[in-house]
């Protein structure tokens, strides 16, 4: 059944498989077009957009082109989780929000648009980014479309609750600004960032932090006490009587070594085993309605590894997916 979604283009990108052995299956030969919508499991969505990109560098607004350029280099099946995910999940690809790179707000509005379509056909969007910005518009959607509490988990370097810039919203602004707009539907106690390091922010965002509530664990302390036992707290925090929740993963969560492409890179923050397992993890949730991958600038890449990461990060997320579908949960 076609679905008639505003403000949607096709992919900016469509790509076939190269040559297989005959037992391969890569990940673009399942992945559908919008034609099949309305029973997916999972939507992919592109939000190419960095006009939130105010203080740093930008580029970001090509992740969505470049990671899909990137997709067949995956197959379906992971060993770990031992899951291959073309028995379990139809993933749609279902194209890139129309953005209006002059125009914020409009484009804030056309990415809540699609978003909120997607919750309603009861797909779990995958959004590409972007900036930061764009998770605003995205949980915002869940928010409006959820009837009781939405909890959030934010991978990031950074806390992401500036009043920046004269009031000006950026990249650096979303998770105040979902915060501030929810009508008490996210409650700071329900919000977990995870990640934040190094001299990149002031006390008196942290001050903000603790004043509201909000958890907070940094990845020393993820070094330290190991990824599975800290999300373990992070999910109990986050899910404690909500009705869904938001992943978000900010690349800059990661140390630079693993994601070299954003406009902020940094030492010190998660690696890259860290944060697959963690997604995979969130995936299998059944509480988790709605995912992100941010802050990807492919202009600033070496050798497409980030890119590579970002895709990754998404086929991951989407393996505790099929995981969370064959048991059922
Ligand atoms: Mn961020």
């Amino acid at each position: 059944m076609e679905t008639t979604i505003p403000f949607l283009k096709p992919p900016s990108v469509i790509v076939s498989a190269p040559i297989n052995d005959e037992y391969e299956v890569r990940f673009t030969e399942i992945l559908k077009d919008i034609t099949h919508l309305d029973r997916a499991d999972a939507a992919l969505v592109g939000i190419p957009f960095d006009g939130g990109t105010v203080g740093g560098r930008p580029g970001s607004r090509l992740a969505p082109k470049e990671i899909r350029a990137s997709f067949p280099a995956s197959r379906t099946y992971e060993p770990h989780l031992d899951i291959d995910i073309s028995e379990v999940l139809t993933v749609v690809d279902a194209g890139d929000v129309a953005v209006m790179y002059t125009d914020v707000h409009a484009t804030i509005e056309r990415a809540h648009t699609v978003v909120t379509h997607l919750f309603q056909i009861g797909a779990i969007p995958i959004i590409m980014g972007g900036d930061h910005l764009v998770t605003y518009p995205c949980l915002q959607a869940l928010v409006d479309t959820t009837p009781g509490y939405v909890g959030v988990i934010n991978f990031d370097s950074h806390f992401d609750v500036r009043v920046s810039y004269g009031g000006e919203i950026s990249s650096g602004t979303p998770f105040r600004m979902a915060l501030e707009r929810s009508h008490g539907k996210i409650r700071p106690h329900n919000f977990v960032e995870i990640g934040p390091h190094g001299f990149h922010t002031q006390r008196a965002y942290r001050k903000y932090i603790d004043d509201q509530g909000i958890r907070l664990i940094t990845a020393q302390e993820v070094h330290k006490r190991g990824m599975e036992t800290v999300l373990e707290q992070a999910v109990a925090w986050a899910t404690e009587g909500v009705d869904a929740l938001y992943v978000s993963v900010d690349i800059d969560a990661l140390d630079f070594a693993w994601a070299p492409g954003t406009g902020n890179p940094t030492p010190g923050g998660l690696t890259g085993a860290q944060i697959l397992e963690a997604v995979a993890t969130l995936g299998r949730h059944p509480l988790t309605r709605a995912f992100d991958v941010v802050e990807i600038s492919p202009p600033l890449d070496v050798a497409d590894l980030t890119v590579i990461m970002g895709r990754e990060i998404i086929m991951n997320f989407l393996g505790g997916l099929a995981l969370r579908k064959r048991e059922g949960l």
